[in-house]
């Protein structure tokens, strides 16, 4: 392993042989061409279904890379360089540094096409990162493995140096937005089959995550589905008017954040009022089916690929899972009505700097542990805050705040409270 050198900052690229390319703080690992993919990021994903797609791909690669050592990497590399503006140009120079500091580096055609759309969209230049991409489309990779081997890497990157504090809002708003456009792109060439089944894909109330929705949106469509968009902020209720007014398969219901699941539970109830069943994924339903069933979902899934399977096999009975649901208590409602008045009074004992934001999230989530019964959405966001380099106050002052101003009576939330305060 190589680390970084002094002079490489922000938004540097450093790429060691071996196979890992270290993005930052970020490592990703890359078996070395020829074994096909793997690759292990922070938070995503499982590469299983791309490696037969990308066989040929692969075997191209490893021929070019043992013909030609680095000469081939340093010229797709080279090629960005000109005319690019920092940070790219610093980050892809010192790419280049290290590429000729190793005597013998390997790199697939998927890593070099990471590191050059990595710094297209870090330069928001979507022409040459559409380029790239369609250069390595051509060559055989398939979309899912764009998806799921370029784009969803550099995302989760940009992510996790933004909780960071390594990059802006705008910077990280800038790439977001640079790769809706990519996938937007590369998912409108895709021309649907008009007697396909229709769904339409969405983001929970209130959340506003639609890069990770209209990922799945693009790959539905690939997978011959005939996919309606509809993105975020749209309310249950209208979202409800909108499926009966037409004739869908499913709604696809993404959900990003756990503050959201009472968005969540509102969409699955609308969509069910119009005899729709409901799948729903994303970072919010966790790594099993417990939140998705909690809601009354049909289907659940946390992966791209699997989705298509669940969509082509499920049995949905949308009464059946809506018994299953727990009718919201009074509690919910107290918390739902006071919302307001109770991050008032929380932030009035509360030192000065702590925002009406982080007020409304930590209720948002204390609602969503009320909602499914189980104080986690709670705690994960005490670790998640606490964890975040812009804290000052700890997360449990905020709690020990918001259970003052909270009726006693009040049994459940005051149990969560204290759960995630003793965590
Ligand atoms: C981009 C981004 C934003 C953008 C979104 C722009 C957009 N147009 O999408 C903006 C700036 C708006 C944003 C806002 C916020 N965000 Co944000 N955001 C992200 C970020 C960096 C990337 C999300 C993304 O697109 N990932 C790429 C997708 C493809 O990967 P994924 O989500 O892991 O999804 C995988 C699976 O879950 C699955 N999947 C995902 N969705 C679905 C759906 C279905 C149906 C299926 C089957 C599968 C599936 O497939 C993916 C591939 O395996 C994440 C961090 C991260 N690393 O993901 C934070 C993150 C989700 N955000 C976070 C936060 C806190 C916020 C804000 C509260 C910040 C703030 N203080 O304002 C707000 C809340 C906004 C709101 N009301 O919803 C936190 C959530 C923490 C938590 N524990 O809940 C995260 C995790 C960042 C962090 N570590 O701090 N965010």
């Amino acid at each position: 392993m190589v680390t970084a050198p002094d002079s490489v900052n922000k938004g540097t690229v450093v790429v060691v042989s071996g196979g890992s390319v270290v993005v930052g703080a970020t490592v990703v690992v890359v078996a070395t061409v020829g074994a096909g993919p793997v690759v292990d990021t922070p938070n995503v994903f499982d590469t299983s279904s791309v490696v037969d797609d990308e066989s040929a791909l692969v075997h191209a690669a490893t021929e070019r890379v043992t013909a030609q050592t680095n000469t081939a990497v340093r010229k797709d590399i080279g090629e960005i360089v000109p005319g690019r503006s920092t940070p790219a140009r610093s980050c892809c120079r010192a790419e280049l540094g290290t590429l000729e500091a190793m005597e013998q580096p390997t790199f697939s055609a998927i890593q070099t096409t990471r590191l050059g759309v990595l710094s297209a969209v870090l330069e928001s230049e979507v022409g040459l990162a559409l380029r790239l991409l369609r250069d390595i489309m051509d060559q055989g990779l398939g979309f899912e493995a764009v998806l799921s081997e370029v784009l969803i890497p550099i995302q989760a990157d940009i992510g996790h140096r933004w909780s960071l504090g390594e990059y802006r809002v705008s910077e990280e708003h800038a790439v977001t937005a640079t790769m809706e456009t990519l996938v937007a792109s590369l998912a409108g060439s895709i021309e649907g089959d008009p007697d396909a089944p229709r769904v339409v894909v969405v983001c929970a109330e209130g959340d506003t995550h639609s890069l990770p929705a209209r990922m799945v949106a693009a790959f539905l469509s690939l997978r011959g589905w005939r996919v309606q968009f509809l993105g975020t902020g749209i309310p249950a209720d209208d979202l409800g008017e909108h499926l009966a007014d037409g004739e869908f398969h499913a709604l696809v219901l993404a959900c990003a954040m756990r503050a959201h699941l009472r968005g969540a539970r509102a969409c699955i109830e609308a969509s069910h009022r119009a005899g729709v069943p409901v799948i729903v994924g994303g970072r919010a339903f966790g790594s099993d089916d417990s939140i998705a069933v909690s809601l009354g979902a049909d289907g659940w899934s946390n992966s791209f690929d699997d989705i298509d399977a669940v969509l082509h096999t499920w049995h949905p009975d949308p009464a059946k899972a809506e018994a299953i649901v727990q009718q919201p208590g009074p509690e919910l409602a107290m918390l739902t009505k006071r919302h307001r008045s109770i991050v008032e009074s929380a932030l009035g004992s509360l030192p000065e700097g702590i925002t009406h934001e982080e007020l409304d999230l930590l209720l948002d989530n204390l609602a969503s542990s009320v909602l499914v019964g189980n104080p986690d959405p709670l705690i994960q966001h005490a670790s998640w805050r606490d964890a975040l380099w812009t804290t000052r106050v700890p997360t449990a002052s905020l709690l020990e705040a918001v259970a003052d101003v909270i009726d006693p009576t009040a049994e459940q939330i005051h149990r969560h409270l204290a759960t995630a305060i003793a965590v």
